[in-house]
């Protein structure tokens, strides 16, 4: 495996509308990160991803661009914006944007032109389709419900957007469209970013022919997810673009990818793939339900655990995931991983053992490092989220009651991630002196950044102590090329990894025990020495320096030992 300058790099996501707010006006903005770049350094963040910021009318928060050259006001200028890229040079921290190229916003040039002149240039931007016996070109149902095709007024044809009605689909078929597409992104590029997260990028090849699918739901369309799964040739699409962008660069980019095809792993992220790589969400996806949120499945620890050693397993020869345990689109991993009995900091800190020494690049949510939750709001009025709305409507549809609906978004609405960030428990959560664009989740009360800085044993110095583990000089080889050796696979509620290093001769063990009771493990060897425990653990007598030969963990015990 050729090495790159990004694998052994630790990343965080911010979501810039609920990071921080600096004016006051409820929005968070460029300014406010800004403020927070040293803040991000001490938790030990080398590469920070922003998720858009562009120009938009933030029908979907920002993945909706109306220009792709703009800072949207809301966040701040284009100064500013440079000012972010050169204090966080000056940090040795690297930036990403979000690149959202699937579709844009019907409030885009390029779609008010198309509308205008609908047999024009620009109307081949998107996908332009004629109907069928007066009907959509074919029942694929969106992202956000409802049909994916929407009349063009004045004319028989519809368009293509497989997300909201505001977001058409950009036609990938149309050179001159991808040619503004690799101007753009050679653009940002120039200004110094390191490279760019990369939106719903398997949607950008259709079928087009445009085939309509056996229904699969009550109003009688099929999710467009069918033709995405189904059409071939996307792989060309994304290696003309990486080769007249990325590549040129040396850029990092991890894509969004679901549904990707069985054997494509290689051609995705292996050593010559089409991204740098790609987050797993192979944990997530088991929650799925078959029509929405409201028939969501409860996933039992045992199955989560071998889902993420099965994937650990299958990429490691072939290249590196993205480790996450939430982001923007999901509830928060605290709250949907973790057992009713491990909702407090042990169990938070056991979670992020377990994940962020995985094999991959670790990628933490804004707020996932002090342990934020879910929030429960009173009303579906509360939320902001177009998914959730949908949803939520989707329930309704399948006979829910509204109390039950609404439980469903607890569980599962995207706003779970995206209420404000929780900085102290002053006004706002310290997050805007106005009045926030989204509730707080009044748990901040307990459970901020302030509360937790000095504090040497909360979650947030957890985090720190963890990072800096995974970084050390010591210890980094292995973290980051060590092998992913699965272990005490028979214990059902352990979760148990070795990372071993031919190049370091280390064996480093992770384990935790998610159960109730404690549980205790042999080791092999002379047993081994503790590098980081979530309850204090060198600290005690009994396993201190070497030569101890089984570990009993207490229920949300996790413990980084390099065996002997
Ligand atoms: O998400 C793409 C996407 O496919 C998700 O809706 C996915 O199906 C869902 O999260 C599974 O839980 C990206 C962005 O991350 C999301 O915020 C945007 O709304 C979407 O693209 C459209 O740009
Ligand atoms: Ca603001």
């Amino acid at each position: 495996m050729k090495k790159k300058w990004w694998h052994d790099k630790v990343a965080y996501q911010i979501y810039p509308k609920s990071f921080l707010d600096s004016n006051g006006d409820g929005i968070g903005d460029l300014r406010g990160i800004i403020s927070k770049l040293d803040y991000l350094k001490e938790l030990g963040i080398d590469i920070i991803w922003l998720s858009p910021i562009y120009q938009s009318p933030f029908v979907d928060q920002g993945y909706d661009i109306s220009d792709y050259y703009k800072i949207a006001e809301e966040f701040g200028t284009m100064e500013e914006f440079d000012e972010l890229l050169a204090e966080a040079k000056k940090r040795g921290m690297y930036i990403l944007m979000d690149l959202v190229v699937n579709h844009c916003s019907d409030k885009h040039e390029w779609f008010q032109k198309a509308l205008s002149d609908p047999e024009g240039e620009y109307a081949d931007y998107f996908y332009f389709v004629r109907g069928k016996d007066g009907k959509a070109p074919s029942n694929y149902r969106s992202y956000f419900g409802g049909s994916t095709w929407e009349p063009v007024p004045g004319t028989d044809k519809y368009y293509l957007h497989m997300f909201a009605k505001e977001q058409p689909d950009l036609n990938w078929e149309n050179p001159k469209l991808r040619e503004e597409i690799y101007k753009m992104i050679n653009w940002w590029l120039e200004k110094g970013l390191a490279g760019f997260r990369i939106d719903a990028i398997i949607n950008i090849k259709k079928d087009l022919n445009f085939p309509s699918f056996a229904p699969d739901g009550p109003d009688g369309l099929a999710t467009c997810v069918k033709m995405v799964e189904e059409v071939q040739g996307v792989g060309e699409l994304l290696e003309d673009m990486k080769h007249a962008t990325f590549e040129k660069y040396d850029a990092f980019t991890v894509a969004e990818v679901f549904n990707m095809k069985d054997d494509e792993l290689r051609e995705f992220i292996g050593d010559d793939g089409h991204f740098s790589t790609m987050f797993d969400f192979s944990a997530h996806e088991l929650t799925f339900g078959e029509h929405g949120w409201y028939d969501s499945r409860h996933v039992e620890f045992k199955e989560w655990r071998d889902t993420i050693f099965a994937s650990q397993q299958e990429v490691q020869d072939i290249g590196f995931q993205a480790n996450i345990i939430e982001n923007h689109d999901e509830p928060r991993g605290a709250s949907r991983f973790l057992p009713a009995y491990a909702q407090n900091e042990a169990g938070k800190k056991m979670l992020a053992t377990t994940s962020l020494l995985l094999r991959g690049i670790p990628f933490i949510y804004q707020g996932q490092e002090i342990g934020m939750t879910n929030c429960r709001m009173a009303d579906i009025s509360e939320y902001d989220d177009i998914s959730t709305k949908d949803q939520y409507q989707e329930a309704l549809n399948a006979g829910y009651t509204a109390e039950q609906a609404l439980q469903c978004c607890y569980e599962n609405s995207r706003d779970n991630a995206r209420t404000p960030m929780q900085w102290s428990k002053g006004k706002n959560a310290g997050f805007s002196s106005g009045t926030a664009w989204l509730s707080l989740n009044p748990n901040y009360t307990q459970i901020n950044v302030e509360e937790q800085a000095e504090r040497p044993d909360s979650v947030l110095s957890y985090y720190r102590e963890l990072i800096a583990l995974r970084k050390s000089p010591e210890y980094r080889e292995t973290f980051t090329y060590g092998r992913f050796i699965p272990a005490y696979e028979e214990e059902e509620r352990v979760f148990a990894y070795r990372r071993v290093s031919e190049e370091s001769g280390q064996d480093i063990l992770v384990a935790a025990n998610y159960g109730m009771e404690p549980c205790t493990l042999t080791l092999e060897g002379t047993g081994g020495k503790i590098l980081l425990s979530n309850m204090g653990r060198e600290k005690t007598e009994e396993n201190e320096g070497n030569g101890q030969k089984s570990l009993t963990l207490d229920s949300c015990e996790a413990a980084v030992i390099l065996l002997q």
